[in-house]
This record gives structure tokens, sequence and C-alpha cells, in this order.
């Protein structure tokens, strides 16, 4: 089975996705998810004129082949618009071998290892006493893990709260130049540990909780924040550093006990092996869109597996719902899953265009039993909703410096 054509899209259903279709001579396809938040024409033309044309008549079953070929074969390694593209080529090859089997995903990975996939929701609030009853909304709705994040008093805009916005994707979409942000790392102190102290009185203790940092500490800031909230008992604390220098997190580590989850930019098993091997993070959070797809995912859990690091996959809403289907068939497989990060299945538009059958019960999700990743795209959906160039804010200290966002 050969491969005959590959297709590259580009659409806007409320924020962009970029999606490859792989066909087949059989006339079987495959579908993947190349989407990087705010460069998405850059991995379109990487994929257009430089992959596409690798592939045409490759064996479409040989999957490990064509990810060592675009990985290994390249020279130019890894970075998250290469890897992006080979990870929408190797989701799409694992969709057709799904297809062509009859089976769903899981099954070709070894099968299921628990019911369903436990998720955590977000609860984005103005205010502490916002963000909280956002959380017992969640909670009344079945979710048993939650990740908490509050507007910052004195600071404009904060990572995370929708402010005048209706959804992710009335806040993410469609920015003709990026947005500025400002952050302070006092105001922040002076606000977080209210947040999970009250929490706590109100949620109580079985409820999960889980919160990001999005990379704008310090390591020795972190390392502060990590004890100020150990009694509240996270299930994780995310991204609480950038970690470039990965030993930035033996810092974090010497001085709390707070389980630590970092890898959403992650592009590859290299870029966590020193987090991993030497047990400085609990949970890694590499996205199959942005670390190579279904073959480097299983990979990367099966070497943290080895050290007890869990898997939690990133699920921002940038990320496609094939990538999302492609996490849930790894998660409900993988031994050393942990849980998966959620928000929601879509606005109208999106759902429109990509098309599932996922069922969602007591904060769980459940896979339907279609053959391969189980999502179809709808083209001729897709095309009322045209690519729009938009951007991530960027983020300035009070003084203008530019700051992690
Ligand atoms: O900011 O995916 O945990 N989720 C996150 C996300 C990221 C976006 C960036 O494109 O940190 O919301
Ligand atoms: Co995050």
């Amino acid at each position: 089975m050969k491969i005959k054509n590959v297709e590259v899209f580009v659409c806007c259903p409320g924020r962009n996705f970029v999606t490859v279709k792989v066909v087949t001579d059989d006339g079987v396809h495959g579908l993947g998810d190349a989407t990087v938040n705010g460069r998405e024409m850059a991995v379109v033309a990487y994929l257009k004129e430089h992959v596409v044309p690798c592939l045409i008549g490759r064996d479409a079953h040989a999957i490990e082949d064509v990810w060592q070929y675009l990985y290994r074969g390249t020279y130019w390694r890894r970075g998250p618009i290469t890897m992006a593209a080979i990870a929408a080529i190797d989701m799409a090859l694992w969709d057709i071998k799904g297809k062509v089997a009859g089976l769903p995903l899981y099954q070709l990975l070894g099968g299921k290892s628990r019911r369903g996939v436990t998720l955590y929701a977000h609860a984005n609030g103005e205010n502490v006493d916002d963000t909280i009853d956002k959380a017992e909304a969640l909670v009344s709705q079945g979710f048993k893990a939650i990740r908490l994040q509050s507007a910052i008093p004195g600071l404009p805009v904060t990572y995370g709260v929708l402010g005048d916005k209706k959804d992710y994707y009335d806040m993410q979409g469609n920015r003709p130049l990026p947005p500025e942000e400002t952050w302070s790392t006092q105001k922040y102190f002076n606000m977080i540990e209210g947040l999970f102290k009250e929490a706590r009185e109100r949620l109580g203790r079985d409820i999960h909780l889980v919160h990001d940092v999005h990379s704008r500490l310090t390591p020795i800031e972190s390392a502060r924040l990590g004890k100020l909230l150990e009694k509240y008992e996270l299930l994780f604390l995310e991204d609480a550093s950038m970690a470039e220098n990965q030993q930035s997190y033996d810092v974090i580590r010497q001085h709390t006990s707070i389980p630590l989850a970092i890898g959403e930019t992650y592009n590859s098993l290299w870029d966590c092996k020193y987090l991993i091997e030497n047990q400085l993070i609990d949970y890694i959070r590499v996205a199959a869109t942005h670390g190579g797809g279904v073959t480097a995912m299983k990979r990367i859990a099966d070497f943290a597996a080895i050290y007890n690091v869990k898997t939690a996959p990133h699920g921002a809403p940038d990320l496609s719902p094939i990538c999302f289907a492609a996490h849930m068939h790894l998660d409900i497989c993988t031994p050393n899953f942990g849980i998966q990060e959620f928000v929601g299945f879509g606005n109208e538009q999106i759902r429109r265009v990509f098309q599932h059958d996922t069922r969602l019960e007591d904060g769980m999700a459940y896979l339907s039993d279609a053959p391969g990743l189980g999502v179809e795209y709808d083209e001729s959906a897709a095309s009322d909703y045209p690519y729009k160039r938009s951007y991530l804010p960027v983020s300035r200290l009070e003084d203008g410096t530019l700051w992690n966002w």
C-alpha cells in the first residue's frame, strides 16, 4: 500500500488548525495535526515544499521507517516546525494502519490499560472567588481534577484568564499583531496562596488541583512557590520555570516536594531526558503534535515509565481534535498514564469541521471504537473558515522588560 497523495489544509474555525491528509493508492486516508500556534504557515511550507515530495510512492505501512527518514534523514533535526510536520505524517499513517486493520488505534498500541481517560478541566476566574465558583461548577459536572488560574489584582490581563472574552477561541483567535500583557512576580505571589487556601476550603481534599505557572518564575522563585503550596497537595505544578537549562530543575527539586510537570513545548525525548532520568519531574506533558507524533510519544512514555514519571499530555485549544484523539488512544494504553488536560471539544464551528464520537462521563473521556484515530475532517465545512494570521501574546514586566509569556 503506497502513499499516493498528501494534502495540507489550514482552516480557522475560531482559531487556526493545520491538518494533513495522507491518501494511499488503495484509497484509504489518514489524518494528522500539524498546528503550531502563531507559526502555522511555517509548518505548511515545510510540509508542502520539503516533506510531501519525499513521501509519494513510499510504503504507507512503514511508519517507523518514514519517521526515521524524516527525522534522522533530514540532518536539521528537532524544533517545533520540523517535529510538528513529522508528527502529522506519523499520526496520519497510524490512522491509516488502524483503518486498514479495522481497529481503533489503541488496539494497535497494545489495548486498554484502563476503563477511560481521566481529564483535568480548567477553571479560570476574574478573582479567587470567581475561580472557585467555576471549579465548583466543573465538580458538579463530574470532573475530579481541575486546573486553577486566577486574574492577579493590579495586573490588567493574566495568562489563562478570559477577561471579557467568551471562550478560548474568542481569546486566542485572529490577532493581527501580538497583544502585550504585563507580569509581576510579586503581585502573583500576593495572590496565589489565597487561591489554593480557598480552593481547599470550598472544594475539600478529594478534588485534584493543578496550576500552570507558564514558566514565568526563576528556579528559586519556583522553589519558594512549591514550598508555599505544598500543604494544599496539588496533583502537580506545571511549567514552574523555563527549562532550556534542564539543570534548573535541580534547584526546584532540592527545596520542595510539590510534584512537577513540564513538556508542552518540548519536541523530542532528548528535551526531557535529563529531567526524567534524574527524577526531577513527576509528569511529562509533551503533545503528540509538537513532539513527533504517536511513535515519539510512545517512546517518551516508555522511557518515563522506568523513572516513575507519568504522562499528562498537553490538551490546549490550539491542538486540534486529531491530536486530542491521538492522546486519548495513547492515554488509554500507556501503563504510566497520569491524566489528560481537557478544555472541551471546541466551539460549534470546530465541531462541524472535526467530527468524532468521544463520550464524556464523570470527568472521564471514552473513545469510540471507530477504526484508526476516529476523527473525520469535513473539507467543505473547513473551507468556510479560511486561515487568518494570529499570534499568541507577549509579556513584559511592569518596567517594559520582555518576559516569558
Ligand atoms: O499557553 O497551548 O497548559 N496549557 C497551556 C496552553 C499554552 C498554549 C500556547 O499555544 O499552557 O494554554
Ligand atoms: Co501549560
